[in-house]
């Protein structure tokens, strides 16, 4: 039977299987393989009740986990769209937007920016042209869920059995937002939110929801937002238009001549920001390649030495 990851516990994974809902381990070999399902994953599992499989992920968003360690950490997978929610008072930050964006490009799902708590906010306009100015195209919805504005906007996209994603920061209202979708009945229910000592709620775990034709997964809060990998063709797509422009192919856009990006910045076309906010990014994403490709490369050496130690005994037991 196929089914697919509602929620993920200590070992076991909820596990929607067309209209019920089951509790299931994975194998002992997807855990030896550390094959282990995200939230939005498809699988199949046996009559036995055990996943037994993770079918192939049309969309899998990840970042760095927290910490030195250098690992992949997948977040939702088989999202249609990710909404990057932020709130319209303090959270509001164009170079976080910038990140998260570059972040849910490589994800391969469509982003859009979710605007939320606009009844706190005096300027709502002069902070949706800010982002505008780094969107483009992308689409930006301003929503209350204490007014009741912009819910409608975000019900149209939960048709047609497409899943959202929510992502953002902690307290920005993702998950007001959706017990605002769901109705109150549903989420007296569902205990996903503890109270912390501020008085804020906070989630703890990712869970999906179904809402309308739709599908919903709230996530926790993120503190850091640490990039496993990044593509920034569409999100500085400004930038990278302007950097082919340049005169040497491999222009850093320091003081090279025949730079295009700053001339840009000179002419007051591009915003010296945001030439520091994708030079930023570029330098983590190569950094990052770095690191894992470094981890590969000691992985593949530490095999060949285990290999040579193993070769190197025998040798000595043919010389005896
Ligand atoms: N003024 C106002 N406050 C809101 C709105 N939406 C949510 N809040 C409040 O903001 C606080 C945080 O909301 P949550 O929905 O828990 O935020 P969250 O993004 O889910 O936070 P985490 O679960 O920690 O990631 C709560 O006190 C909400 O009542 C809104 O539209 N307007
Ligand atoms: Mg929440
Ligand atoms: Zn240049």
């Amino acid at each position: 039977m196929k089914g697919r990851i509602i929620s993920v516990f200590k070992d076991l994974y909820r596990v929607s299987v067309g209209n019920n809902e089951i509790n299931a381990p994975i194998t002992g070999n997807m855990i030896k393989s550390a094959d282990f399902p995200v939230v939005g994953d498809y699988v199949e599992i046996s009559d036995e009740g055990q996943i037994t499989e993770i079918y192939p992920r049309k969309t899998i968003l990840s970042r760095k986990v927290a910490g030195k360690e250098i690992k992949e950490q997948p977040i939702v997978s088989n999202v249609d769209f990710i909404f990057i929610v932020t709130s319209l008072n303090k959270d509001f930050n164009i170079a976080r937007l910038e990140r998260y964006l570059t972040m849910v490009y490589e994800s391969g799902s469509n982003p859009c920016f979710i605007l939320t708590k606009s009844d706190l906010d005096d300027d709502v306009n002069e902070k949706v042209a800010s982002l505008e100015e780094i969107a483009f195209g992308v689409p930006i919805h301003v929503v209350s869920s204490y007014e009741d504005k912009g819910i409608d906007e975000i019900r149209d996209y939960l048709k047609d059995e497409k899943t959202i994603g929510l992502i953002g920061s902690s307290g920005v209202g993702k998950s007001t937002l959706i017990n605002k979708l769901l109705g109150n009945e549903i989420i007296k229910t569902k205990e996903i939110r503890v109270t912390d000592d501020k008085g804020k709620h906070t989630t703890t775990r990712r869970e999906m929801f179904k809402v309308g034709d739709g599908y919903i997964i709230d996530t926790p809060g993120m503190r850091e937002i640490q990039i496993w990998s990044g593509d920034t063709s569409s999100s500085f797509e400004d930038v990278e238009e302007l950097a082919k422009l340049c005169r040497f192919s491999d222009c850093t856009h320091g003081n090279e001549p025949g730079c295009a990006v700053n001339r840009a910045i000179e002419t007051g076309e591009l915003k010296k920001e945001r030439l520091a906010s994708y030079l930023k990014l570029k330098r983590e994403i190569q950094n990052m390649e770095n690191k894992i490709n470094h981890g590969h490369k000691f992985a593949e050496k530490e095999k060949i030495k285990n290999m040579m130690g193993t070769l190197d005994k025998k040798k000595k037991i043919v010389h005896r």
